[in-house]
């Protein structure tokens, strides 16, 4: 858990990057490559499956000076979805990945900072038919930003004119064809880096490249 919030750490870096390793060393190993130069890591369900429910606290203790979000693409109801944050919540994490189409009644209290997803980087999804819709879904749920597809300008554009206020973090930079420059220059707030920078030879000096872009 990171002493900065969202918005400061915005201030400093616009790189949130994603680890999704299968070997548990590599989280670890990656961390270290990058040092202080990342202030906010995305894990998903392959940290809590490679590294286990312990494995994933003792690397958020171990980094407490980085803002963690637990990309749980939560889509259940509302008493599973609340039990869900509130352990992520325990393990460390400072926020939490939802999908938007579940609504307000599901979404889970606010233990820790939500961001909701309205689109996807692959498809078409069910959210591409229906884009209003998604968005007046999550307007009516409490949140502290979006997840939007960095490889999509045209969402993000759209997006951002619906959400002025929200923080936007968008992945699908990089590996998936998203440029970073883009997506910020369309008004996304962080890029969210995966393979583009843990399977590099050289993670620092990727990250030093989008962070210049
Ligand atoms: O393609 P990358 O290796 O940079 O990883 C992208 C990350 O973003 C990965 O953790 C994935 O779970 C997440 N993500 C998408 O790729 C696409 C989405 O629409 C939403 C999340």
């Amino acid at each position: 858990a990171s002493h900065m919030n969202i918005e400061e750490i915005r201030g400093r870096s616009r790189v949130i990057l994603a680890i999704d390793e299968e070997e548990p060393r590599k989280y670890w190993n990656v961390l270290d490559a990058v040092g202080s130069s990342v202030k906010a890591v995305k894990l998903g369900w392959m940290a809590i499956l490679s590294l286990g429910s312990d494995g994933v606290k003792s690397l958020i203790n171990g980094h407490d000076d980085k803002y963690f979000i637990m990309d749980a693409k939560m889509a259940d109801v509302n008493f599973i979805n609340e039990k869900i944050a509130r352990r992520m919540a325990g393990l460390g994490f400072d926020g939490i990945i939802m999908h938007g189409f579940i609504g307000p009644s599901n979404a889970p209290p606010s233990v820790m900072d939500v961001f909701v997803l309205i689109s996807m980087t692959q498809g078409p999804t069910l959210y591409d038919a229906s884009l209003e819709r998604a968005m007046d879904y999550t307007k009516a749920i409490d949140r502290r930003g979006i997840v939007v597809p960095g490889n999509k300008p045209d969402i993000i554009r759209k997006a951002r004119e619906q959400f002025p206020s929200d923080v936007i973090i968008s992945p699908g930079i990089g590996a998936q064809g998203g440029s970073i420059g883009c997506a910020v220059k369309h008004g996304a707030d962080f890029g969210i880096v995966g393979r583009s920078i843990y399977e590099s030879s050289d993670p620092v000096e990727s990250l030093k490249r989008l962070e210049r872009e």
